[in-house]
């Protein structure tokens, strides 16, 4: 965003060492990836939050997290919107429902709702509310300074994942909603046109009797092919 706006650097970036990621002498890439795989594996997408606060400093190093993703010719297409206001927060709620009405009672297919069924979701959004933040991803169609983007949804798409992750290394929880169609986003937070929304994560500590689906994931034979 400091940089004025250039179509093309004239001369290539300079390259500097690679700092690496090593592991303790002592440890094994099996070791520390089945660890990573075990802490990953606790995380649930958790609809039911606590309304224990949730620290601004800790909110900017999940952010930081997300945006340290990669991106197409490094364009960083992402903005972060956290919301901590009760109002606004209120505002989400109410609008993200009003659409989810319409989700549920017409919009989605029989074939979509019967997907559904078994997890119980319905338009009430209470934890809208409940969560001490709701962070807003954004796309962004065009850089601020109105230069081109690439890979944009695949972009985003990492980030949210490094962003979820991080809520979870934090010992917190979220779900992704969304909203559809979420439009509105961008009028409650008052977003230029070029910042589209892509993902609503509300992230807090989970309500002391929060519940989880009873669901697994596939075997690794199902998911994972080796040739
Ligand atoms: N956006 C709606 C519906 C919904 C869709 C899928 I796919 C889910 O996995 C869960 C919910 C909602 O948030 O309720």
């Amino acid at each position: 965003m400091s940089t004025p706006a250039a179509p093309t650097p004239p001369t290539p970036f300079p390259h500097i060492p690679l700092v690496p990621h090593r592991l303790a002498p002592n440890d094994t890439p099996e070791a520390a990836a089945r660890r990573h795989y075990e802490t990953l594996r606790l995380r649930r997408s958790c609809r039911f939050f606590a309304e224990t606060p949730v620290s601004r400093e800790t909110i900017e190093w999940i952010v930081r997290a997300a945006a340290s993703a990669p991106s197409g010719a490094n364009k960083q297409p992402w903005r972060f919107v956290c919301v901590q206001s009760p109002a606004i927060k209120k505002q989400i709620r109410d609008a993200a429902e009003a659409e989810e009405r319409e989700f549920y009672s017409r919009r989605a297919t029989p074939e979509w709702l019967a997907d559904l069924a078994p997890l119980g979701t319905d338009a009430d959004k209470p934890f809208l509310e409940t969560a001490p933040w709701l962070i807003v991803v954004f796309k962004l169609a065009k850089s601020d300074d109105g230069g081109q983007v690439y890979y944009l949804n695949e972009s985003v798409g990492i980030a949210c994942g490094f962003l979820i992750s991080a809520i979870h290394a934090a010992g917190l929880v979220t779900l992704t909603h969304t909203p559809s169609p979420m439009g509105f986003l961008g009028k409650v937070l008052n977003r230029p046109e070029h910042e589209r929304p892509f993902l609503l994560l509300p992230v807090g500590y989970p309500a002391p009797d929060a519940t989880v689906p009873d669901i697994t994931r596939k075997p690794l034979d199902e998911v994972m092919v080796v040739m």
